[in-house]
């Protein structure tokens, strides 16, 4: 491809916005981390800190709040984003069909909860509860052989603050 035809293919390119995977100076983040599981969930913390810290996050802009289990995370996590005090939340839990009957319910409050509540107080909330058939399955998501959906979360939060700040600047 010739200069003036990359020129020209560039011009064809819409305007795009998007954030960048470095978190923006002062950035807040809250992590609302479930009790439950926690040998599992204790993992995803581990993961989550290290993606903010090394993507330029303070860990002194960090706050943690504990919860007794994932059905408790979307109340919690609505007085936190009401606050204001956080460009973003990070829940984390961990809730296994194995170890319990009520499976079904609490997986889906805890996703319809966090969708809600970040919509409705524009505060972007990531999902890293996992939800899983087994023990097996959780700890494969949990820094073992399928990653860290702590660390996954963390970093779509960075991409949200800094992709809010890049709208700001956009004016939308
Ligand atoms: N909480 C979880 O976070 N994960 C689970 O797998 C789970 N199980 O298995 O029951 C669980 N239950 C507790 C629930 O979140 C509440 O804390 C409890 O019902 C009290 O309200």
């Amino acid at each position: 491809m010739s200069r003036s035809q990359e020129g020209q293919s560039m011009m064809n390119q819409p305007r795009t916005i998007e954030g960048e995977l470095v978190v923006p100076e002062g950035a807040r983040f809250a992590l609302i981390v479930s009790r439950f599981n926690h040998f599992v969930v204790d993992r995803l913390v581990e993961g989550a800190l290290d993606a903010i810290t090394r993507h330029g996050g303070k860990i002194e802009n960090i706050q943690i709040v504990r919860v007794p289990g994932a059905w408790e995370v979307p109340v919690v996590a609505q007085r936190v984003a009401e606050s204001k005090n956080f460009d973003a939340i990070v829940a984390l839990g961990a809730v296994i069909r194995g170890a319990t009957p009520h499976f079904e319910y609490v997986a889906s409050e805890v996703t319809k909860g966090i969708a809600n509540i970040s919509i409705a107080t524009g505060v972007p909330i990531m999902l890293g509860v996992l939800t899983t058939d087994s023990i097996e399955q959780a700890i494969e998501r949990a820094g073992t052989k399928s990653g860290n959906y702590g660390w996954d979360a963390a970093l779509g939060a960075i991409e949200m603050v800094s992709l809010a700040r890049a709208l700001t600047k956009a004016g939308l």
